[in-house]
């Protein structure tokens, strides 16, 4: 039986339900983490949680539980399911209120922790990579809904994973209003090109991604040339490589963009190094949980 943890109890996943008022079914207000365990262990635990915080800070939803509280609630949820290896989804909405949109009338935040089983990518798109197209929705300008909230509110994502749905690939790239590369729908991008390894600034459109940063630290240990900078469509088409990275994900190489192929067309050698590097992080880091 698989227990969904709702504002401090546990439920059956049948009977783990929340009120059609709160607002985060009624207007996405509310944000999510989701967090990954490897053999026994929360990867990344404490960035995971301050980064939930911090998109609730974003959009002044006050979480009523302090982040260790949260911390244990989330183990807890783990532990009550027997999971060693699970995604876990950790959601605060805006709680119940009335149909009006100011958040004034919710006087409590939900909170939902699911635990679940992982369905691992195939070995072999690791292997031969993934084809991406690039989205004709641009993605959210930081000036309206800034990117780097994890918010509920995943409409322009998902307008993008629509037409990868359409074109047959399983991710899309999304530029910002100038053309520049931001991310994927649910990934960040980097490119590689004369061993150098380049990803472009949250600041032009993206989420601050825990696996993003687990690789720009891998790159600094191992002594790999890295750079933030700037990158169009020109570049991505034109690099000998091209991985994203997410908590799902893992690191991908991408091998066709927009029918382009990218490099040698395969996986290519520093996402393979970067991979085996992080995986060997998963297996050696970590908060237990048991
Ligand atoms: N960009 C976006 C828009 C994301 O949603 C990433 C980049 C990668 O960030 P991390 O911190 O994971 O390296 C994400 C991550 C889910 C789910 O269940 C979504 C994400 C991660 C895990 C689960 O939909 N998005």
């Amino acid at each position: 039986m698989q227990w969904i943890y709702i504002d401090g109890s546990f439920y059956p996943k049948a009977e783990a339900k929340i009120s059609v008022f709160d607002h985060g079914y009624l207007y996405g207000d509310g944000v999510f983490e989701g967090i990954r365990a490897y053999n026994g262990r929360v990867f990344k635990c404490r960035e995971h949680i301050d980064r939930l915080y911090n998109s609730a800070k974003a959009i002044a939803l006050e979480i009523p539980m302090s982040k260790e509280e949260l911390t244990e609630a989330m183990l807890e949820t783990i532990r009550r399911n027997e999971l060693r290896d699970c995604y876990i989804r950790l959601v605060v909405s805006r709680g119940a209120g009335d149909l009006g949109l100011s958040p004034t009338k919710c006087p409590r935040p939900t909170i939902v922790i699911i635990a679940d089983s992982i369905s691992l990518y195939p070995d072999e798109m690791y292997e031969n990579g993934m084809s991406i197209i690039t989205s004709s929705v641009r993605r959210n300008s930081p000036a309206s809904i800034d990117p780097q909230i994890k918010s509920l509110n995943y409409l322009n994502n998902i307008l993008a994973k629509i037409e990868a749905n359409n074109a047959g690939v399983p991710e899309a790239l999304l530029l910002n209003e100038h053309g520049l590369v931001c991310e994927c729908t649910g990934d960040n991008i980097f490119i590689v090109k004369n061993g150098i390894v380049m990803t472009p600034p949250i600041y032009v459109g993206a989420l601050d991604g825990i696996t993003r940063q687990s690789v720009i630290d891998i790159c600094s240990r191992l002594g790999i040339p890295f750079q933030e900078r700037e990158i169009t469509l020109f570049n991505v088409y034109g690099a000998d490589e091209c991985f994203l990275t997410g908590t799902a994900a893992e690191l991908i190489a991408v091998t066709k963009v927009d029918g382009r192929v990218i490099g040698s067309g395969k996986c290519g050698p520093v996402t393979a190094r970067l991979l085996e590097e992080f995986r060997r992080l998963t297996r050696s880091e970590g908060r237990e949980i048991y």
